[in-house]
């Protein structure tokens, strides 16, 4: 059985990751094969990424039977080869990425999580900055993410503590956008992935690459980054279909073009 399992079906790809008998902790195979499956999200049949588990974990990070295996990967080529092109790939796609946390999201697992366009999470699941608790420090643009999402107090104090933070504080702390019940979680989740399959594909890019260029960038600077991408967004022939629709009062049809 392949440690990712990707399947397209209605513009959406699903990419879950499938090790769910060691908590889909990352090893060297399923961190290659999550790169490789990313690279084919470019399709442009593909117009929204689902990002999901199998079995009760969303991953539980590195898996540490790795680290201490003298014939493993070794730590200096963990963040180099696995984590980083992971999280460049999420960030630089020109799509939404949704990551639908199902169950615990620790380490890497949480921080893969995090720099995703979309978080949601079943009520059970959990997030855990676990490095700090094998000596570690937190990867994979944690230290980027975390206290862009829920400021610089409780990012340190999460990292430092290391402490489980359920599905409900996550939402309510701003580190996700929404929890929902478990027996209703698949379905929530795989509505939004359907929403944003259906919108403007290369109006959601530009807005992704805008809000993530907003962290480099002085405010004037940004209006003109702004302004460009409006100019491209505003090209698109899914900005005259959805202004055509709005005023001939119909639902429109989006092709991601
Ligand atoms: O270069 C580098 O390595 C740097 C990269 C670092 C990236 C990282 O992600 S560092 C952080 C690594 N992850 C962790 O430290 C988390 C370790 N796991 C846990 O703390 C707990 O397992 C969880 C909180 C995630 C879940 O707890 P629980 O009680 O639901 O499950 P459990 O009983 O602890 O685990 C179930 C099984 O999965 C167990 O195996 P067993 O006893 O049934 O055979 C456990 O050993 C295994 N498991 C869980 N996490 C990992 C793992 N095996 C390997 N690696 C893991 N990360």
């Amino acid at each position: 059985m392949s440690t990712i399992l990707f399947e397209i079906a209605n513009n959406i790809a699903f990419i879950t990751l499938n090790r769910p008998d060691k908590l889909n902790s990352f090893n060297r195979e399923m961190s290659l094969l999550l790169q490789e499956k990313l690279d084919q999200c470019k399709n442009k049949d593909v117009r929204c990424v689902y990002l999901g588990g199998a079995g009760k974990a969303f991953s539980a990070g590195q898996d540490l039977t790795e680290v201490t295996d003298p014939n493993g990967p070794g730590m200096h080529r963990i963040l180099g080869e696995h984590y980083n092109p992971i999280v460049i790939r999420i960030k630089k796609l020109e799509k939404p990425v949704i990551a639908a946390v199902n169950g615990v999201a620790a380490g890497a697992g949480a921080n893969i999580a995090l720099c995703c366009d979309i978080v949601v999470a079943a009520e059970s699941a959990s997030f855990i900055q676990a490095f700090s608790k094998i000596g570690l420090i937190p990867d994979s643009g944690g230290t980027h993410t975390l206290p862009r999402l829920i400021g610089l107090q409780k990012a340190t104090a999460l990292m430092m503590l290391g402490e489980k933070v359920s599905a409900t504080d996550a939402e309510k702390m701003g580190m996700i956008y929404k929890v929902f019940p478990d027996d209703t979680f698949e379905t929530n989740a795989k509505n939004i992935a359907d929403y944003l399959a259906k919108m403007p594909t290369k109006g959601l890019a530009y807005t992704k690459q805008v809000l993530s260029m907003s962290y480099m960038t002085r405010f004037e600077e940004h209006l003109h980054d702004e302004d460009t991408f409006q100019q491209r967004a505003a090209q698109t022939s899914d900005f005259k279909e959805g202004v055509n629709a709005f005023l001939e009062k119909r639902t429109p049809i989006f092709t991601g073009e």
